[in-house]
């Protein structure tokens, strides 16, 4: 029997078989989860589309976070078909990759409110959908990164927006909590997925990084993804508000 076995949940922001969310979703379908994806219009919906095959998990249909219509649309999917969930993961971040290079200080109003609403109001705005559908026991999960804590080369923006989404994590266990709904975040180590191609010299990072963290190599999405299934999973239900860093442990050093 699985760790997951009978737990439902929606996993947001798989765009390739590279991304995060794809190392998550592979390790909750293992463990005996069923799942559910989005895709962020047509062109990422013939790429998600044979993944979802490949874990049997249903469409949820297109969702862009910044049009609050698309978030609703997902979850009366999901009330139709389910009635209620008990995980959500949701790993999606946008920032104009203009902005991820240089200075901070040069960072543009726009592009400033576009990488906050995307980022970091999406978690809170799931996570209100996600309450009304969720079982106590349930778990949400989002990831971060270390940019938060330190100033990284070239995440400017991103690490301003990954530091309210940490202090996010922290308000919504609060107030989820008396329902016995956990949120959590993963500080994912550097991984070469699409989003991670947009950070200026992130080859250059990623060394840095294999050089420098304690197990000399840099994570991947599998391993990512174990992390995540004991986040989801009763295994954690002692644990909430909290930032696990998946990182081969350069936070110690960095
Ligand atoms: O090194 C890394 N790759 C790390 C990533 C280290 C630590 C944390 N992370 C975080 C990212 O910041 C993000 O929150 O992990 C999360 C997942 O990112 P990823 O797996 O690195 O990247 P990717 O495979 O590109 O998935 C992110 C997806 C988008 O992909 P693209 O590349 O098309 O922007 O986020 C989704 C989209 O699928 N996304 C959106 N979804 C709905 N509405 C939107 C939106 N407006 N914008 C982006």
């Amino acid at each position: 029997t699985g760790l997951m076995d009978g737990k439902r949940g929606l996993v947001m922001g798989v765009a390739n078989n590279r991304s995060i969310a794809w190392g998550i979703a592979k390790a909750l379908a293992d463990a005996g989860a069923e799942i559910a994806l989005t895709y962020q219009g047509d062109a990422l919906k013939k790429r998600v589309a044979p993944l979802a095959d490949e874990l049997g998990a249903f469409l949820a249909g297109h969702c862009d976070v910044t049009d609050e219509a698309t978030i609703d649309s997902v979850f009366a999917e999901i009330e139709a078909k389910w009635g209620a969930l008990d995980f959500v993961v949701h790993a999606i971040a946008f920032s104009d990759k203009d902005e991820l290079t240089g200075r901070y200080v040069e960072t543009s109003r726009e592009n400033f409110r576009k990488t906050m609403d995307i980022s970091v109001y999406s978690l809170t705005s799931i996570t209100a959908r996600a309450e009304r559908l969720m079982n106590a026991g349930g778990s949400i999960l989002t990831l971060t990164y270390y940019g938060a804590e330190k100033v990284m080369p070239h995440y400017n923006v991103m690490g301003v927006a990954k530091a309210a989404l940490e202090a996010s994590v922290r308000y919504l266990a609060v107030d989820l909590g008396n329902k016995a709904i956990r949120v959590n975040a993963i500080s994912a180590g550097p991984i070469k997925t699409l989003a991670a191609s947009g950070i200026g010299d992130f080859r250059y990072i990623l060394k840095w990084n294999e050089y420098n963290a304690p197990l000399k190599r840099s994570v991947t999405i599998d391993e990512v993804g174990q992390s995540a299934l004991y986040l989801l999973s009763d295994m954690s239900r002692g644990v909430t508000g909290e930032v696990h860093h998946v990182d081969c442990g350069y936070h110690t050093v960095g």
